[in-house]
């Protein structure tokens, strides 16, 4: 049935005027502020508990539907969640958000600002928290009854400043006025065991039964946010873990004087929850990363076993209602925790409990980087987890044996496949824990689930083949469109209809309107007026002021060497020395922007960060450069200020070393916003370029085989330098000092890397790259070519939704079924 305009418009108003009622009346009894005195901060809450409630209401009636139905629930297990703010994640989703505009105008307030005055919760590093996020909103999109399960650090991802070109880290204070999201239970605790002793109780049967007597226990609180799915369907929860000490202060010893002392509990407890990825460089700081992992998988798994038991009886139904994903090897510890408590605790014989344990869990590898493929060193196991490490000892035992059996085993292929790696001083393989006590394991591309099967898992692949499949990864629409850019969005909607949020594929339709004119100039419009946002960021932030119409090169991501941010800065500086050479040819005006965080420990990246800050200082005072060049490294990069960049991005840069990025995701966001990509053949843009296609991609540089039969030959830069006189140019000017003139060696050692031991093919890989640059440019020059590339990449990018992926997940690995959004 059709509604008449004028219909909407009064029900319209009518819902602004409700929500303008209840933010008022929180505003009073909430928050305890009348209006003259309301901070930002104090609207932002009331504003943020109205949207709240609206999000309860429902939330409450899925949770009674899930346990009426007794539908199987999805866990997934995340140290991890990059959720960034939530303010308009909430009102986009319950669909409030221009009632919520009205409203607050009425009073006086401004929407946008207000969004500006959130923290951002950054509980996460980088793509691989922010991938957590993006699936728990598709979760609920696709009505699935999951919950997400982490840790709710007290500090999040540091703040980068950047002082004299260098990064500091400083703490992150999400917490420090509050969460409104929240809600904490601290009903819901559950002891969780470290160190302590192990039991054998002999049964009257003859078996022998278990008991881990831990020597230190510490409680897991949970505080909840509800994530509400798109049009607001379906609402699941996600249960964060805090620490706590069972006992919170030793009267007797603060009434005899030791005040401190008296504490020192609760601080060792508290200390696991305290922060987002503690330094792991020293013993203690290892331990705590272990300790961790550990809280939160005992945790989570105690909560879904009782609410299992609690719904359906039997704990021997545990596969059939409940699948847990794990992401990446930082919840591995699950498998051992969940063999204890159905072994130990529940008496389920060891065969029953293991193809239980099997048909539950899934796992998710990340990375082919060996150094972030965990192990833990057995002694520490042994102390820490001892009842755990016995397990991890009969799966082992277990496996091996039946390993041993096949036609073709060796003792070469049983030590590859051990629980146990014995070449590094014994240490606990966590990746392969996993994958043992998976049904499935999927990479997050298919270049990189195909990698898996060659590489980290080759030989476990061999012996139980099949088990590994791939999810390429997706990103939410609604976040990383809708809301980053609601401008394009309108736009897309008037091309595909009002139904493009819920079923992404419908961005097909902009295919057949790229060439039109009229409408490149809109979409060309909607990107003027993100760069012109930008570029007042920027102005505001660094004092920098940019050219809206230039080419805005964006490379945002954490700084990694695999990453290559490298590469972009040298060929930065061969663009720089061609302007000075010829400064009245009629050069095409770029700003490079970077952002993006160093790991506090990884000095290689944190020298990468000062280079780029000191060529920008260079060059942006350079006369003869007249701007036509500006070079921006924004600090602080976190899920907020990409929302910034994002749209107003115009070259994408993806341009790892093949064979090293697992995914990407920005790359998904960037080329959905109508970037162009100029990247290598990595990761999901491989997947990119066969959707967007070839002629809509600036593709470049060796290829995955390629970079392995080079590393192969060695890894010495020299000849690639010999064959390029401006690679060689560039290197000398940052070896002597030309971008470091207050200290000239600073960039040498940086440098010799490159000549000597160029691992991640920067030199290989540079000419290749700066050809692309110059393809880029000539392709920038007629615009009507660079539009329609833009919108094409638009059209093709909605296979990169994760409603598709998580519908991957739940049709392959879950088996759960999925209700598609539809119309209110
Ligand atoms: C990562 C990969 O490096 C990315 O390529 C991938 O897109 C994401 C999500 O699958 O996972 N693995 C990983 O350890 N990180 C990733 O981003 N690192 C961080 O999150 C810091």
């Amino acid at each position: 049935m059709d509604i008449k305009v004028e219909d909407r418009a009064a029900s319209d108003a009518d819902a602004a005027a409700a929500i303008k009622e209840a933010i008022l009346n929180k505003l009073i009894y909430s928050v305890g502020k009348s209006l003259e005195a309301a901070s930002s901060h104090d609207w932002f809450v009331a504003t943020a508990f109205v949207a709240r409630d609206r999000i309860v209401e429902r939330w409450l009636a899925s949770i009674d539907e899930v346990n009426r139905t007794g539908r199987k629930q999805v866990y997934y297990l995340s140290v991890e969640f990059l959720i960034g703010r939530l303010l308009f994640d909430a009102l986009t989703n319950m669909e409030m958000v221009e009632p919520t505009r009205a409203a607050l105008f009425a009073l006086g307030v401004d929407l946008d600002e207000l969004r500006e005055v959130e923290p951002d919760a950054a509980l996460g590093n980088g793509g691989l928290g922010r991938l957590a996020a993006c699936f728990m909103e598709s979760l609920a999109t696709l009505s699935i009854a999951a919950f997400g399960y982490g840790i709710r650090y007290d500090h999040g991802l540091f703040r980068q400043r950047i002082k004299d070109g260098r990064q500091l880290e400083y703490p992150e204070e999400w917490l420090a006025f509050g969460n409104p999201w929240e809600f904490q239970r601290p009903e819901v605790d559950y002891e969780i065991g470290f160190g302590g002793r192990i039991e054998a109780e002999h049964q009257p049967d003859g078996t022998v039964k278990h008991v881990w007597l831990p020597g230190e226990t510490v409680e897991a609180v949970a505080y909840d946010t509800p994530i509400a799915g798109w049009r607001g369907a379906h609402i699941n929860t996600l249960r964060l873990w805090s620490a706590r000490a069972p006992d919170p202060l030793r009267l007797d010893k603060f009434n005899s004087g030791d005040h401190v002392g008296a504490l020192m509990d609760q601080v060792r407890a508290e200390s696991i929850s305290k922060v987002l990825y503690p330094g792991d460089t020293t013993p203690a700081g290892q331990e705590l990363r272990l300790r961790q992992e550990f809280f939160f998988a005992s945790a989570s798994l105690q909560d879904l076993v009782l609410r299992h038991l609690r719904q359906h009886g039997g704990i021997l139904s545990l596969a059939d209602k409940v699948a847990i994903q794990l992401n990446d090897t930082h919840p591995a510890i699950a498998v051992a925790e969940l063999m204890r408590i159905l072994v130990d605790l529940h008496d389920v014989p060891w065969r029953d409990a293991w193809a239980i344990t099997q048909a539950t869990f899934g796992y998710t590898n990340h990375t082919l980087l060996p150094e972030a493929l965990e192990t833990w060193p057995v002694p520490l196991m042994e102390r820490l987890l001892p009842r755990h490490m016995q397990i991890i000892y009969l799966i082992n035992a277990i496996h091996l044996d039946q390993a041993s059996k096949l036609a073709d085993s060796t003792g070469e292929r049983l030590a590859a496949i051990s629980l146990i790696d014995e070449a590094h001083g014994r240490r606990v393989r966590m990746g392969h824990l996993a994958f043992l006590g998976s049904h499935k394991v999927n990479g997050v591309s298919r270049l990189h689930s195909d990698l898996l099967k060659v590489t980290v898992f080759r030989e476990l692949d061999a012996v139980l083949p099949g088990r590994i499949t791939n999810k390429t990864n997706g990103v939410t629409f609604r976040r990383w469109l809708k809301e980053a850019n609601p401008g394009l969005t309108s736009l897309l909607t008037e091309v595909v209809g009002d139904r493009l949020l819920d079923d992404a594929r419908l961005l097909e339709k902009v295919a057949a309107v790229a060439g039109d004119a009229a409408f490149q100039e809109r979409y060309a419009a909607e990107r003027r007026a993100n760069k012109v946002a930008l570029a007042k960021l920027v102005r505001h932030r660094l004092g920098i002021k940019i050219d809206p119409d230039a080419l805005f090169d964006v490379q945002i991501k954490r700084i990694h060497e695999y990453k290559r941010q490298i590469l972009n800065i040298l060929e930065t500086i061969a663009v720089y020395d061609m302007i000075r050479a010829q400064p009245m040819r009629d050069w095409i005006p770029r700003v490079k922007i970077f952002s993006g965080k160093a790991a506090a420990s990884y000095a290689t990246a944190k020298l990468i960060i000062q280079l780029a800050n000191d060529v920008a200082k260079i060059v942006n005072a350079d006369p003869t450069v007249r701007g036509i060049l500006k070079v921006v490294f924004l600090p602080n990069y976190n899920v907020s200020l990409a929302e910034r960049i994002i749209p107003a991005a115009d070259l994408s840069e993806q341009i790892s070393t093949a064979g090293m990025e697992a995914s990407g995701t920005g790359n998904m966001k960037l080329a959905l916003n109508g970037a162009l990509t100029i990247g290598t053949l990595d990761g999901a843009n491989v997947e990119i370029r066969e959707k967007v296609g070839a002629d809509n991609i600036f593709i470049f540089g060796l290829t995955a085989e390629e970079v392995e039969a080079h590393r192969h030959r060695g890894i010495d830069g020299s000849d690639a330098i010999n064959r390029s006189a401006k690679l060689a140019e560039v290197l000398e000017a940052i070896a002597s000092g030309v971008f470091s003139p207050d200290e000239p060696d600073r960039y040498r050692g940086l440098v010799d890397i490159l000549i000597h031991h160029d691992y991640f093919m920067v030199t290989a890989d540079f000419e290749s790259y700066y050809e692309a640059q110059r393809a880029v440019f000539r392709r920038w020059r007629d615009k009507r070519s660079w539009w329609r590339a833009a919108a094409l990449n638009t059209a093709h990018m909605g296979w990169f939704s994760s409603d598709r992926t998580i519908a991957e997940y739940a049709k392959d690995i879950w088996d759960v079924p999925v209700k598609p959004p539809g119309r209110g």
